[in-house]
């Protein structure tokens, strides 16, 4: 589905307006610190495209943002994301790869609506699957949220199981950018609100939780996901760092433990990368500012999963 498997189109996206807690916006800067980028241009052979600086989004403020339908900072998520879907398409319909890094998991409003407009375009109407690999499903509308805070919300307006008639708060999403609940699939979660069980359950979603990963293991888990989505599928990767383990990957908003060690992350991006349809991934809640001790921990743990899907081999 790539044009040009070699190139990439990068997104930074400092950002943190999706919850209430400072420093995730801070990850995009850790990770290119780290090397990430240089990595991926010296040793995986990317040409790189897109973003070279990191934008501070967390500037965009409107000049008022009350909460709306129960959503924290609903103005100044949707322009970011609005924002962050037409990058993500300009990148995308060159038939690139496109990497983005976050920032909190609102952000994948836009970088969903971004890949799934390319593909449909590029591909006469063909749609796009989403993996989102997490430890919440990031699936509640504003009103079943308990916390207000957009970032778990995301796959609602990415399904369409959220809209909204206000053109600043998310009305600007149309059909061509958003995705089917059936190729839709989870792996990792384990702290699902009561809310969003009740939608997995009456949308038949399709989710790994880390109970499944115990009962058959990671090899099968990710084989049954990667099934479900069919060999003929651009797959859009929205990772979430919290997945892994808090011994991996502690400097994250919300941790939970019980999680994915850091080898099964890198699996289910490697298997992604085999697959050949990977067509967009996101790594998003690292948060440099949190765990301060083990936030290099988590930096190495990201700049991992994002290597590994992008062709990083062990052998
Ligand atoms: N489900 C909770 C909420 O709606 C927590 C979401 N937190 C996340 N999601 N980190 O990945 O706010
Ligand atoms: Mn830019
Ligand atoms: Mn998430
Ligand atoms: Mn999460």
């Amino acid at each position: 589905f790539l044009s040009s498997p070699s190139d990439l189109g990068v997104v930074l996206v400092g950002f943190s307006g999706g919850q209430c807690k400072d420093g995730v916006d801070a990850a995009p800067t850790a990770l290119v610190q780290a090397g990430l980028l240089d990595q991926l241009s010296d040793e995986l052979g990317y040409k790189l495209h897109g973003d070279s600086e990191v934008h501070n989004y967390n500037e965009m403020k409107p000049a008022h943002d009350e909460p709306y339908r129960g959503m924290k900072n609903p103005r100044a998520v949707s322009a970011v994301t609005e924002t962050l879907a037409a990058q993500v398409y300009n990148q995308a319909r060159q038939g690139r790869m496109v990497l983005t890094l976050g920032g909190d998991h609102s952000i994948a409003i836009g970088t969903i609506a971004g890949t799934a407009k390319a593909v449909r375009e590029r591909y006469n109407g063909r749609e796009i699957a989403v993996i989102w690999v997490d430890a919440h499903a990031d699936i509640n509308t504003p009103e079943t949220s308990e916390s207000g805070n957009v970032h778990g919300m995301p796959v609602a307006f990415a399904t369409g199981l959220a809209t909204s008639k206000e053109r600043d708060i998310f009305g600007w999403l149309t059909e061509d950018q958003r995705i089917s609940t059936r190729k839709l699939v989870y792996i990792g979660l384990r702290d699902v609100d009561k809310g969003e069980k009740k939608i997995l359950r009456d949308h038949g979603i399709r989710a790994f939780s880390m109970h499944d990963i115990d009962r058959h293991g990671i090899g099968r888990v990710v084989e049954l996901a990667l099934a479900h989505i069919g060999a003929d599928t651009p797959i859009h990767l929205s990772f979430d760092v919290d997945a892994l383990d808090p011994m991996w990957a502690p400097s994250t908003g919300t941790p939970v433990r019980g999680g994915l060690t850091l080898r099964e992350g890198d699996y289910i991006a490697e298997c992604v990368h085999e697959t050949g349809q990977l067509v967009a991934m996101d790594l998003v809640e690292v948060n440099p500012n949190l765990e301060v001790a083990g936030a290099s921990e988590t930096v190495r743990a990201g700049v991992s999963l994002v290597r590994c899907a992008l062709g990083d081999t062990l052998l």
